[in-house]
């Protein structure tokens, strides 16, 4: 058979059939897609970024041939799956890769299922466009019902050779920081927390050889980041029917970019993390890092569409799709929250206080308030509209102790603190 027929029998059997104990062919290429308007060069698998959703069961045993029609050899590793070590895809540890015009097959019997994704494990090539889904349905009927669902894979692109970038990143960890600390911000520090106290944060990231500011390695000046594929104004978007229960199955496919998701008007209930089914949990917004992957169930009605809102942790660019009742439908994208910071205080974990500037949650004390419905938040001092840190906490009233002794210790540690009480 040739390697056409091949790849239009493979691309057949993907779309059409979500397949049982199948044979898939996948075939490594270089591909011209397009991304925001622009042919790019991609290493693409059956002739797209974001390559085709495998479904497999749990219990089966799948054949999998890769043709590597690259130049250079490759590999595809099964992220968290675990397959007999001779068929993990880890080039130099499990097998010697696949090399430039062979196939190689893999034979995965399933011992699990839930929502994973592959990748090469071959050089850089995974950022350049080698990356898919990976959908394992449990053998039991699935304790996850839903009317429907889509895969939602995120990713980051860049123009730039990932070798260039890895080059200059061994060269400067810093190179691609624009939101430095300078001469001028630490003259504003000293001005508003004095020379003592600036000179010895300065002295604390040093020893630290870490920058407060040092949120993603590469930015969104560099990068587009991609919802299966499709840049921002490609608008990748999927359907539903007011009233359905909607499974979306996060895959975070990003060289290095951690995501904070969010769809505007719509709670998401965590079911599954990783692969593995967890206790649900129902949130407004959820970061996730690089590999890591999420389902939530949303019941989208009230409005024609939704936007699917997933922005850099640094806030330099989005990925963003939409949910629509039909095709074309759009909703608002909102602004990007404001930059975060990582704090002075160690283990904090930043969040945005919308449309306010920087922020700051504790992340030790965040349980806690988390558990009782509320949020402290601390917007920084060289946000230029709000000078001296503002305080925001619930009322004295109803402040749990522990919120009480946070308070205390923000009081004691920060100059110019200024408190504000949240509307409950
Ligand atoms: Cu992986």
């Amino acid at each position: 058979m040739t390697v056409l027929l091949r790849c239009v029998l493979a691309l057949v059997l993907l779309g059409a059939a979500p397949a049982f104990a199948a044979t898939y062919d996948l075939v490594i290429d270089r591909t011209d897609v397009t991304i925001d308007g622009q042919a790019r060069r991609v290493f693409s698998i059956n002739g797209q970024i974001a390559g085709p959703t495998l479904r497999w069961t749990e219990g089966e045993e799948v054949t999998v041939n890769v043709t590597n029609r690259l130049r250079e050899a490759t590999s595809i590793h099964w992220h968290g799956i675990t397959p007999p070590e001779a068929m993990d895809g880890v080039p130099g540890v499990s097998f010697a890769g696949i090399a430039p015009g062979a196939t190689f097959t893999y034979r995965i019997p399933l011992k699990q299922s839930g929502t994973y994704w592959y990748h090469s494990h071959s050089g850089l090539q995974e950022p350049t466009g080698l990356y898919g889904p990976l959908i394992v349905a449990p053998r039991q009927p699935d304790p996850v019902r839903s009317d429907r669902e889509h895969v939602i894979m995120l990713s980051d692109w860049s123009d730039g050779d990932p070798r260039t970038i890895l080059s200059n990143l061994k060269f400067d960890s810093d190179y691609y920081n624009h939101n430095q600390r300078t001469v001028g911000t630490f003259i504003s520090d000293v001005r508003r927390g004095g020379l003592g106290a600036t000179v010895s944060d300065r002295l604390a990231w040093g020893r630290m050889r870490m920058s407060p500011t040092d949120l993603a390695d590469v930015t969104g000046d560099l990068y587009t980041y991609l919802v299966n594929g499709k840049s921002p104004a490609s608008n990748w978007t999927a359907l539903f029917r007011p009233g359905e229960r909607v499974r979306l199955r996060f895959i975070n496919a990003a060289s290095m970019t951690f995501f904070d998701v969010r769809i505007p008007g719509l709670k998401m209930t965590v079911v599954q993390a990783d692969g593995n089914n967890v206790v649900p949990v129902e949130v407004e917004e959820f970061r996730m890092g690089p590999a890591e992957t999420y389902d939530v169930l949303v019941e989208p009605g009230g409005q024609p569409a939704y936007t699917i809102f997933a922005q850099a942790q640094d806030r330099t660019g989005y990925a963003r799709g939409t949910l629509a009742v039909r095709d074309g439908a759009s909703a608002a994208v909102p602004p990007m929250d404001g930059p975060l910071v990582f704090n002075d205080g160690g283990l904090i974990r930043a969040a945005a206080l919308a449309g306010e500037g920087l922020a700051y949650m504790f992340e030790d004390e965040a349980a806690d308030d988390a558990a009782a419905g509320r949020l402290v938040r601390v917007l920084a001092p060289w946000c230029p509209l709000f000078p001296g840190y503002h305080l925001y906490h619930p009322s004295r009233r109803q402040t749990p102790p522990a919120l009480a002794a946070l308070i205390g210790t923000l009081r004691a540690r920060l100059p110019l603190l200024a408190e504000h009480t949240l509307p409950q």
